[in-house]
């Protein structure tokens, strides 16, 4: 018997999708069945990290919660009523609705929201194409939410956003990350580097596993990070610490930065909960030790400020002259490849939903638009114009947007709703078509992590797909043949449009597959900008832009001073003094996924609020106790864990459980009043609120 089970387990290699960091694995399949996954490490055994949700993906694949048919709404029917439906049947009822709106209301009237799960690279560039093929110009991805913002803070400095060098580096700043819950690859690499001697500063306004080790932790104000990299720069300037050889000969912009630097740490640094000798103790820290690197996050992202912030951010690589080398920042080395959009489809003047944030949705080639808030200001307040029908691909907004009440309001004011997943979701209740789409493991593609940095990774099917569900690539090329739009999706296989998407870099799905490490492209290069220059006008890093500053944008970020307070309901700091934090990523779950995973619930059964305990007794609150946690937008309900990993003053939520527990919600607290004016990021993770005994 074990004889004949051996035969029939196979490994396979491929690339792990069911969170962003896209690690490389090797599975176990049996029968077809995924009996166990393990990630690859260049690390030692006993250094590794384990990732619960790896380890629960057979779990997760074979779930009895997978949807197994797509579902149709009856007409008529109140939402949540569903029937199953053939693939056909769902299918054209959708092309049919997709015309439908083009002839009554114009093609744009026709948008894509994009969520986090089926990656920005070939899915995003499949659902881009199609929807341009079309005619409506409005695919948005959630990027005003994630790093897609910090990237544009690169571009607009240096051309491209870097790559921390964390192995080789000296010296370590982590800038509002995580990695040991969000990406273990990541967090190896830093530990290695501290194992060697690497020093470590952490930025966080909670003590994470990572902060309790530093050498210098700055416990930063939430939202108040720009202030923070000011101040560094500033003492970096003034302490004389700056590589003046590489600003003189390649920044642009440094004497308008020293007008701007009105942020002297002794000032500022109250203001944002820190000492002042200890912001100039990190910023001679980093200036000093060389290479130095910066690893920035979602910390930084969700901000009001999170464009200025990350400028900020950006200017400190610069002026240390740690771009580009050995252990500092590099500047990726772009994998060749055939541009999948056809942009060029789109009338002239075509304009997107997004039109209100020209910059970002210009910013780069494949990005395309990401302010996704403006989804929900054309549905519902039909600005610029009316939404009508919206497909959304591998998210879950009707919880993971910001101010989720009126998300919903706008999701139901739909003509008409499709929602592509594995799950079925709260989004998904709100639909009229829920189509099954196929897990990471179950489908082979393009990631863009591969695409952007030299070495071409494949994620390659080791699965069939559970039930009826199909790949994301596949109901795309479908919704396409029955647009009428064959000749744009010509290829019968995701093998074939992979080729035809990597033949600038000589590269094939059969090559990769031989290599399931990878296929680099080019030996890694330092210094590109003594050959090549930077990817900005000037040829320089744009320590100050003329770009921005012909569109109305500080050409430094903070040149007119600090823009006010960027926490939400900052001005309604009476009836709510605490800063609410929406809280930490669990490395059990991504987002609102896995949560009814019985080995994943059962490692982390529920979502608590940490407070101080300081603030805990203040309250009368006990350790365990339930609250509400309430702002001007709404509430939720939750036991408080007396914490002192957060400062006294801010309460972190959990975050990721809305989904399923209706009353736990963070972006029912959050609002999407204020944006930050070039990417239209709203402040999701920080706002002040109340906190309040409440009944069992
Ligand atoms: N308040 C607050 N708001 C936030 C955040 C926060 O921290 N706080 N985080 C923000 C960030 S960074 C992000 S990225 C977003 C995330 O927002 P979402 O992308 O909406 O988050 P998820 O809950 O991960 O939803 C992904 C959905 O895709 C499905 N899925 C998984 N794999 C596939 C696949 O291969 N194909 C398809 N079609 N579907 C798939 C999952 O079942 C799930 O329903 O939320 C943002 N919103
Ligand atoms: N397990 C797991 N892994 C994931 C995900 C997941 O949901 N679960 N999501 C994936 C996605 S889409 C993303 S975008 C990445 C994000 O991954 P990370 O970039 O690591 O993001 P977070 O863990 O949300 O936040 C990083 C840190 O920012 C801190 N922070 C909060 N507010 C501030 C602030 O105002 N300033 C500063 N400096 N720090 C602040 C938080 O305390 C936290 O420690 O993770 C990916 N990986
Ligand atoms: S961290 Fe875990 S879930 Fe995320 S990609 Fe890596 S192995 Fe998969
Ligand atoms: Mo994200």
């Amino acid at each position: 018997m074990s004889c004949f089970l051996k035969e029939v387990t196979m490994r396979k290699r491929t690339v792990c999708r069911l969170c962003s960091a896209c690690c490389l694995v090797e599975v176990e399949v049996e029968a077809g069945r995924l009996v166990a996954a393990e990630r690859l490490s260049p690390a030692p055994p006993a250094q590794r990290r384990a990732c619960p949700k790896l380890a629960a993906a057979p779990e997760i694949v074979h779930s009895p919660e997978r949807l197994r048919r797509p579902l149709l709404r009856q007409p008529g029917a109140p939402p949540g009523r569903f029937q199953e439906a053939s693939w056909d049947e769902a299918l054209s009822l959708v092309a049919h609705k997709f015309r439908e709106c083009r002839e009554r209301y114009g093609a744009p009237s026709v948008a894509w929201l994009r969520g986090m799960a089926a990656d920005w690279g070939a899915p995003w560039d499949y659902a881009n194409r199609l929807m341009n093929a079309f005619g409506s110009p409005n695919t948005v991805g959630n990027g005003s939410v994630c790093h897609v913002a910090r990237e544009m803070a690169h571009v607009y400095t240096f051309g491209a956003m870097t790559i921390p060098q964390i192995r080789d580096s000296g010296c370590v700043v982590v800038w509002g990350k995580c990695d040991p819950d969000t990406n273990p690859p990541a967090a190896e690499a830093i530990f290695a580097a501290r194992a060697r001697g690497a020093r470590l500063i952490v930025v966080d306004p909670v003590r994470t596993e990572l902060a309790a080790q530093a050498d210098i932790w700055l416990q930063v104000k939430p939202g108040h990070d720009g202030a923070l990299a000011m101040a560094m720069i500033r003492e970096i300037m003034d302490a004389g610490l700056c590589d003046q050889a590489f600003l003189d000969q390649w920044a642009v912009g440094l004497e308008d930065l020293r007008r701007a630097a009105a942020f002297a740490p002794e000032r500022i640094a109250a203001g944002i909960w820190l000492e002042p000798g200890l912001i100039k103790a990190a910023a001679r820290l980093y200036a000093e030790t060389k290479p130095a690197c910066i690893v920035e996050g979602n910390g930084l992202d969700m901000q009001l400020h999170t464009f200025e912030a990350t400028r900020a951010v950006c200017i400190l690589r610069a002026v240390t002259g740690n771009l580009d080398i050995e252990g500092g920042d590099l500047l990726p080395q772009l994998v060749p490849s055939r541009p999948m959009q056809l942009r060029e489809r789109l009338p002239k003047d075509a304009v997107p939903v997004t039109a209100a944030y020209p910059l970002f949705n210009t910013f780069h080639p494949t990005w395309g638009l990401n302010a996704q808030s403006c989804v929900v200001d054309a549905i519902l307040d039909e600005r610029p114009y009316p939404v009508k029908l919206l497909v959304v691909q591998s998210g879950n907004p009707a919880v993971t947007m910001t101010d989720s009440r009126r998300v919903r309001r706008a999701l139901e004011k739909l003509d008409f709703l499709v929602v592509m997943d594995p799950f079925f979701t709260r989004t998904a209740e709100l639909a009229h078509v829920v189509l099954p789409a196929a897990l990471c493991f179950e489908k082979t593609q393009l990631n863009r992590a591969f695409l952007r940095h030299n070495t071409v990774v494949l994620q390659d099917k080791v699965l069939p797909c559970q039930h009826e569900s199909r790949p994301d690539w596949q109901i795309i090329f479908e919704l396409a043949g029955r647009l009428g739009l064959k000749e744009d999706f010509p290829w019968e296989t995701v093998e074939e449009a992979i080729d035809f998407q990597l033949a600038p870099a000589g590269i094939t799905v059969e090559m990769l597959r031989q290599e399931p490490a990878g296929i680099a492209v080019s030996p890694t290069r330092y210094r590109k900008y003594q050959l090549e220059g930077f990817a900005t006008p000037s040829g320089k890093v744009e320590i100050s832009s003329e770009r921005l500053r012909q569109a109305g944008h500080e050409a430094v970020p903070y040149a007119r001073g600090w823009p006010g307070d960027p926490i939400s309901f900052a001005d309604r700091a009476a009836e709510f003094p605490f800063i609410g934090m929406s809280g930490r990523r669990s490395s059990n779950y991504t987002h609102t996924q896995f949560h009814k995973v019985g080995s994943l619930r059962q490692r982390e059964p529920q979502g608590f609020a940490d407070l101080h305990p300081a603030d805990a007794a203040a309250l009368g609150i006990a350790d365990g106790q339930l609250v509400r946690v309430v702002t001007p937008k709404g509430e939720v309900r939750c036991r408080v864990r007396m914490s002192e990993v957060v400062h006294k003053g801010a309460v972190r939520l959990p975050w990721g459980w809305g989904d399923l527990e209706a009353g736990l919600n963070v972006n029912d607290l959050t609002d999407d009043d204020r944006r930050n004016a070039v990417t239209a990021t709203p402040s999701a993770r920080t706002f002040m609120c109340r906190v309040e005994k409440a009944e069992a």
